[in-house]
């Protein structure tokens, strides 16, 4: 065995070259290892007595893809493509051996070889799209060529990658490999050898092509297809010109095309913030003043109070993993409606072919209702999902406390209360923590995980890791009013609010927020939401315009009329009414109303934002300003290809935030602009949030 670089390894096995990559956690194609493939290549191709090459990874995995870490630091010699050239150019039998994922540069690497195997539970595919870009090493050339062009476009535009048997049915791996991958790679190699004759490169293949080049209207309508949800990103409709340049142009112009294309994201601020994400939401699991030998506690029954809408997603969170779980509600109807909630979505789920019926009964048996809290005796975990109010959930708290098996974690689901407070109703308040789910709970992807004074190291550690079994992103927050999500987002709202106030219509404010990249607008959110969160009808005396609406029983979509009019479908339209209750207020209130630019308004709705998050840093409620987009991204909508608020920030740079914020702050003399003092000091040093 020779090392040829620090990454890669060559020895000769009876006449095969096989070139070992060792470059841990994901052997990504670092300059160690292209240097080592472009060596290792040459020394067998020089060797006589070396009749094929096999690459095969150490480790958990093929190649995951280029190294990201690099992309910042300009091209190392060699580059990913010249390396390509020489394994495309090659005059002996390449065969890459797959396990675990061939990603991005990985799968490129393979498509340079003459033949891939591949074990059953391995994964190919080319993800640049969710990092704002396409594969620059040949992928959008080399793939259609292979699997055609119909399943290339599929697998650039959406990133996500097929299986071993996938690959096999569709020519991208010749054999799935059972039993030892080394052996049964080497026993591969040595058939190929012997059976001898042409070696058959990619690059020269064009049937898969013919189909495409009939009928070019394919392009057009995977466009229209995929328009709503790749609005504002970019690299999804490069992907597709790279794929239609494969069918319209020769390979060596197709691979210009590509490189170009690549080039231009690669330097655009779109893929800097999706690059930028993909290690913010593995940072966020990452918290530094957890004891390395902290214990996990096991978590193998849940309990969860309440079957509305948030403790139905709660519950089927679990059961999708495994995981029983008893649901408790007060009343029996609303118990029962609950569980039927559960199975008709598991139903709807099914029709549409995600999940099969038996999946249906297997997850509906794993969980029980009951309507006594004392079934949760057994529980590892219990949620308390029920509605927001303080008295209630101390009730509930006290009262779970004398029933919970000692050590069991008692969470819950508030999106704004203090969890210290309910702690403080237990004797255990190191087992008390709040888990804050996102509505749909079965659908969105955050978990925020708030950390109370006294929640213990234990508790904390279980419920990350449980957030990754069932496979939501976690962000570990403290306590304060909203914690990090909500506490933001009030600010938002609020200046949406100012704004109709002064004379943009809500619908205005909404397709700004809109255009800049959110699913909806904050007048839409709070309609889907529900006006009457928080509001009392014997209480209330219209003093906001919300509270007017909630009254005329204009309580958002759920009542066909909030902010704006719906039809039976759900669709808006502007309402006069709540344009006319604006108008109302501001009368009142005094203020002059005037047109208002897209401008301000944008500026107006994400500057409060970005001065919130800073106090929340300052405050330590979040651990890293990257745990703040991470928030944003997947509990809000807030565009992966802006980064989140706090990237947001620094990509305009804090002088010009802090610069504006000042503005508003003397246009206005409302503290409501006050600069924050870490934003301040960040910007004055020329600092950016890191
Ligand atoms: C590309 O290939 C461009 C080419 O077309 C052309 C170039 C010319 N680089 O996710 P995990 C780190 S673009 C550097 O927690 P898992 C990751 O940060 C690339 N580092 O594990 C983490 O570090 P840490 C196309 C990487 O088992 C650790 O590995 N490829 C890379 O849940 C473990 O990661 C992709 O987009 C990388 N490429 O999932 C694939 N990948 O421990 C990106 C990972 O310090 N990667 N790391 O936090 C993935 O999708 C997942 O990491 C993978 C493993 C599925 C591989």
């Amino acid at each position: 065995m020779v090392q040829v670089t620090s990454m890669v390894d060559y020895e000769n096995v009876d006449g095969v070259a096989v070139l070992t990559l060792d470059n841990p956690p994901v052997n990504a194609l670092s300059q160690g290892v292209r240097q080592g493939l472009l060596e290792g290549v040459a020394r067998a191709e020089a060797d006589d007595t070396v009749k094929g090459v096999l690459i095969h990874c150490k480790g958990g995995t093929f190649i995951a893809g280029a190294d990201i870490t690099e992309f910042g630091s300009g091209p190392l010699e060699p580059d990913l493509r010249s390396v390509l050239v020489a394994l495309d150019n090659a005059g002996k039998p390449i065969v890459a051996a797959i396990h675990g994922t061939a990603l991005g540069g990985g799968l490129e690497t393979a498509l340079c070889c003459h033949y891939r195997v591949a074990v059953a539970s391995a994964k190919l595919g080319l993800p640049e799209v969710n990092l704002g870009l396409l594969p620059g090493a040949g992928g959008t050339q080399r793939l259609p060529r292979v699997v055609g062009v119909e399943k290339a476009l599929q697998m650039v535009t959406t990133g996500v990658p097929v299986s071993a048997t996938e690959a096999l049915e569709a020519g991208l791996v010749d054999r799935v490999i059972e039993g030892d991958l080394r052996t049964g790679a080497l026993a591969f190699t040595r058939e190929k050898i012997a059976q001898g004759g042409t070696l058959l490169r990619i690059r020269d293949r064009e049937d898969k092509l013919q189909s495409a080049r009939e009928h070019p209207e394919i392009f057009d309508q995977l466009r229209k297809a995929i328009a709503r949800k790749t609005r504002g990103f970019l690299a999804p409709e490069y992907n597709i010109r790279c794929i239609e340049a494969a069918v319209k142009q020769p390979f060596d112009e197709g691979m210009k095309t590509e490189s170009k294309l690549f080039k231009e994201l690669m330097t655009g601020p779109q893929s800097a913030a999706q690059q930028y994400f993909f290690f913010a939401e593995r940072q966020a699991g990452k918290i530094p003043d957890l004891p390395k030998d902290t214990v996990e506690l096991p978590i193998a029954r849940v309990g969860v109070i309440g079957s509305g809408t948030m403790g139905g997603g709660i519950a089927m969170n679990m059961v999708n993993v495994g995981i029983p779980v008893t649901i408790v509600e007060v009343k029996a109807e609303a118990l029962e409606r609950g569980l039927a909630v559960i199975r008709k979505n598991y139903e709807n789920t099914a029709r549409k072919g995600r999940i099969s019926q038996a999946d249906v009964e297997q997850r509906c048996a794993l969980i029980s209702g009951s309507l006594d809290l004392n079934e949760l005796a057994d529980c590892d975990l219990v949620i308390e999902a029920v509605f927001e109010d303080m008295a209630v959930k101390k009730d509930i708290f006290s009262r779970l406390d004398g029933i919970a098996r000692p050590g069991a974690i008692l969470a819950s689901n508030t999106s704004a209360l203090d969890i210290n407070e309910i702690a403080a109703v237990t004797k255990r308040p190191e087992s008390v923590i709040g888990l804050h789910f996102f509505s749909p709970a079965n659908v969105m992807k955050l978990l925020e995980v708030v950390r109370g004074a006294k929640t213990s190291p234990e508790v904390i550690k279980t419920c990350m890791s449980l957030a990754k079994r069932i496979r939501k992103t976690a962000v570990l927050v403290g306590v304060c009013h909203g914690f990090v999500g909500n506490r933001i987002l009030f600010y938002r709202q609020r200046q949406a609010e100012q704004l109709a106030l002064e004379g943009a219509p809500p619908h205005q404010v909404d397709k700004v927020l809109y255009d800049f990249g959110f699913p909806m607008g904050a007048f839409q959110m709070s309609d889907l939401a529900g006006l009457d969160i928080g509001w009392n009808a014997k209480t209330s005396r219209g003093a906001t315009v919300k509270d007017r609406l909630c009254e005329m029983d204009r309580r958002g979509q759920k009542t066909g009329a909030g902010f704006y009019d719906y039809d039976e479908n759900r669709n808006p339209t502007p309402s006069p009414v709540a344009e006319e209750l604006f108008a109302e207020f501001a009368a009142k209130a005094g203020i002059s109303r005037r047109e208002i630019t897209d401008e301000e308004i944008l500026e107006r709705c994400v500057l409060p934002m970005i001065n919130e998050g800073a106090k929340i840093l300052d405050e330590g409620i979040a651990i890293r300003a990257s745990d703040i987009d991470v928030v944003y991204v997947y509990g809000y909508g807030w565009p992966v290809h802006r980064g989140g608020p706090m990237h947001y920030a620094n990509s305009l740079g804090l002088d010009k935030v802090l610069a504006r914020l000042r503005h508003y702050h003397e246009l206005t003399g409302d503290d409501f602009w006050k600069p924050s003092q870490y934003l301040v000091a960040l910007a004055e040093k020329g600092d950016r949030f890191s």
